[in-house]
């Protein structure tokens, strides 16, 4: 060990004092610096995506795409660009829960040969406004309340529904935001978007427009909202640690990168404006063209030095890619390195490890807070004899901006198709399945719930009449209050939409080809348990690459029916029902009395029906199920209460827990 000027430190345990019982001295230089360092080993955290946790792996390309794009990602088939991901919630602190309903980002950092590209998306592919100039507002509407800091990580409060309840073209984004969109299973299971519309570049200088789609292999699932609820209480780093532990399990997360690419003629014909980010466009209109592959397969080494420096900036991008003006943009262009100055003090983090690219970097930019770099010669401008020239500009070979034809007047305002905000918003409520819709309806329910102004109530159910009478009468009378008349338009005539109802905007459009791999499987145990079942359901799990967990009264080690020892990896205090994808309750008529007894494991078996997982309990332990409430039904293909241990039992499992849910099961409200 040694201090931070490399001089061996012979105790680490004790300050130096005048004498063993005497004062502590002044001189002390190695208690002095380590204090001093601890003292500042905090940084501002970031103004929105505080929370988030990110992981290293590649992209590789699919094939030459360089008729769309001279980008480097997208040159050749097998091209491999290393790329580093973070995920995020928005609204809430660097402490803050997992499981917020909330939007959560989707930021890519592409290290391409020709320099850095990050992609900095959400998992949702519009957003609340569409111009720049309202996201302060937003954000402060949305954080905790100034006055008394509350709520945290919580858009339910009277703030963030007054003032989207004001800006009509949030309507669309709030659909989303009230989706189980917001509540991810797993940041594994989300899609990403770039959101904005970008422009791809070739060599020729030909421009198309560009909207980038992450499409998860892993299906986009989602929690249902009790169980969000109840796991901030007993994990409040359940995203966290499930990207970890599938990461750290080879389990790695796949998407596939996609984009829809259009010209600016046909952009010209669509009924909506595509510079208008809280506008999407629907997947029958435009297919989107599969690019290539993004694998995550390694976990940060050190938290702070990669997920919590890294700084991404839509203004990095590279030859190939440019922006379109979208408002939205545009601010964000500026933004990003504006806020990182301050967060990583200084202008020179693009020194810092996870930010460098590895393109190499040669410019006359000089010193600066923190500089790493020890720049040799007496030359730093540009042009110079005295250095040779260098370094020289890349002309042509370097990056040229898309030459956009701009003549116009200057202007505060914005084109008329902007002030449609309820066709895509209808598009995106009529696109979901009848679960889906009553999952709105009933978040609507809940956040509105927790305003204390009757006003924004009527003004957001106002705003509803005018995406769907169904909703909006659905979430007035779960408000107990009277429809009001529809909120009044900004177009009296809006355009016809092109596309009413879009498959993909279900999610469950996309289940997925993983199936029931890396889903996390509680078995219960207990004195007395049927050993031969136990061993049994492990290793069917872990032939599909589910987790199966030996869950308890308690930890540690249990005398099974055979006599043999069982240790239990976790009890049901400290992983709950909500942790799991599913149960296996073997038999044990011992075992299935001591669970009827125990209303931690009732409450477990009632909190797995009530989330619609999969339930498989054998022989005695079915007494044990009923007698929590939980009633046979032979419709429902994830509750297998078998009275004896059937050769098919864990495959029917199995197949009941590839489903993710079973929505059949669903009322509202719960039955258990
Ligand atoms: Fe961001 N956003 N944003 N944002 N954003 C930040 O940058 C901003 C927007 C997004 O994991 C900040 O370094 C403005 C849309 C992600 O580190 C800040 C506007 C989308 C992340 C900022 C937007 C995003 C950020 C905060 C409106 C989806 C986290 C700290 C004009 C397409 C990246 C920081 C990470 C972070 C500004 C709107 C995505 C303040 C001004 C739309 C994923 O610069």
């Amino acid at each position: 060990m040694t201090t931070n000027q490399g001089v061996p430190v012979a105790d680490n345990q004790h300050s130096l004092k005048a004498g063993l019982r005497g004062p502590a001295l002044l001189k002390d230089f190695i208690l002095r610096e380590k204090l001093t360092h601890f003292d500042h080993e905090r940084i501002p955290e970031r103004i929105v995506h505080a929370r988030g946790s990110a992981a290293h792996g590649y992209f590789e390309c699919y094939g030459p795409q360089t008729e769309l794009t001279s980008a480097a990602p997208f040159r050749e088939a097998g091209k491999i660009t290393p790329v580093f991901v973070r995920f995020s919630t928005v609204a809430g602190e660097r402490g803050s829960k997992d499981t917020a309903r909330d939007v959560r980002g989707f930021a890519v950092k592409f290290y391409t040969d020709e320099g850095n590209w990050d992609l900095v998306g959400n998992n949702m592919p519009v957003f609340f406004i569409q111009d720049a100039m309202k996201f302060p507002d937003l954000v402060h509407a949305v954080k905790p309340e100034p006055h008394h800091q509350m709520p945290q990580a919580a858009s339910a409060h009277d703030t963030f529904w007054d003032f989207v309840s004001l800006m009509p073209e949030s309507t669309h984004m709030l659909m989303w935001l009230m989706s189980d969109r917001a509540i991810p299973r797993s940041y594994r299971m989300m899609e990403g978007f770039g959101v904005h519309t970008f422009r791809f570049v070739n060599a020729r200088h030909e421009s198309l427009f560009a909207k980038f789609h992450w499409k998860p292999l892993q299906g986009t699932h989602a929690l249902v909202w009790d169980e969000a609820v109840k796991i901030s209480g007993c994990d409040p780093d359940f995203h966290r640690r499930d990207l970890w532990e599938a990461i750290e399990s080879g389990a790695f997360p796949e998407w596939e990168l996609g984009v829809q690419v259009f010209t600016e003629a046909e952009a010209e014909q669509f009924s909506f404006d595509v510079l208008d980010p809280t506008k999407l466009i629907p997947e029958e209109l435009v297919p989107v063209t599969p690019l290539g592959r993004m694998v995550l397969n390694r976990n940060p080494d050190n938290f702070f030095a990669e997920t919590e420096q890294v700084a991404f900036c839509t203004a990095h991008v590279i030859p190939g890619i440019d922006f379109s003006n979208d408002p939205l943009l545009a601010g964000r262009i500026h933004s990003y390195v504006d806020t990182q100055l301050t967060r990583l003090g200084g202008p020179n983090f693009h020194e810092i490890p996870i930010n460098a690219p590895i393109a190499p970097v040669h410019n006359n930019q000089r010193d600066g807070l923190h500089r790493q770099a020890i720049h040799r010669g007496r030359v730093s401008y540009e042009p110079n004899s005295l250095g040779g020239g260098c370094p020289f500009q890349a002309g042509a070979a370097g990056y040229v901006s898309f030459p956009e034809p701009v003549q116009q007047d200057e202007v505060r305002g914005k084109p008329e198709k902007f002030a449609e905000h309820y066709n895509q918003a209808a598009m995106f409520y009529n696109s979901q399945s009848p679960v889906e819709k009553a999952h709105i309806a009933a978040a609507f329910r809940f956040e509105l719930s927790k305003l204390t102004v009757p006003a924004i109530r009527r003004r957001v159910v106002s705003m509803l009449r005018n995406v769907s009478d169904d909703l909006a009468a659905q979430v007035a009378e779960g408000l107990g209050m009277p429809m009001p008349d529809p909120m009044p338009r900004a177009l009296s005539e809006a355009p016809k939409p092109e596309v009413d109802k879009s498959a993909p905007l279900s999610m469950f459009a996309r289940p997925g080809v993983t199936g029931p791999a890396s889903r996390k499987v509680a078995i219960f145990v207990g004195d007395g348990v049927d050993g031969n079942l136990v061993a049994k359901a492990g290793d069917a799990l872990s032939k599909v690459g589910a987790v199966g967990r030996l869950v308890g009264p308690r930890v540690g080690l249990f005398t099974a029916k055979d006599g043999s020892q069982i240790e239990a990896d976790a009890s049901f205090e400290n992983e709950p029902s909500v942790l799991f994808d599913g149960v296996i309750i073997p038999d044990g008529e011992g075992t299935a009395k001591a669970w009827t007894r125990d209303g931690r494991a009732a409450e477990f078996v009632k909190d797995q029906f009530r989330h619609l997982k999969t339930i498989l309990a054998i022989g005695d332990s079915v007494t044990f199920v009923e007698g929590a409430g939980i009633l046979r039904d032979e419709a429902d293909p994830g509750l297998l209460l078998l009275s004896e241990p059937k050769a098919d039992a864990f495959s029917l499992f199995i197949k009941a827990l590839a489903r993710h849910r079973h929505f059949e099961r669903e009322t509202d409200p719960p039955r258990v």
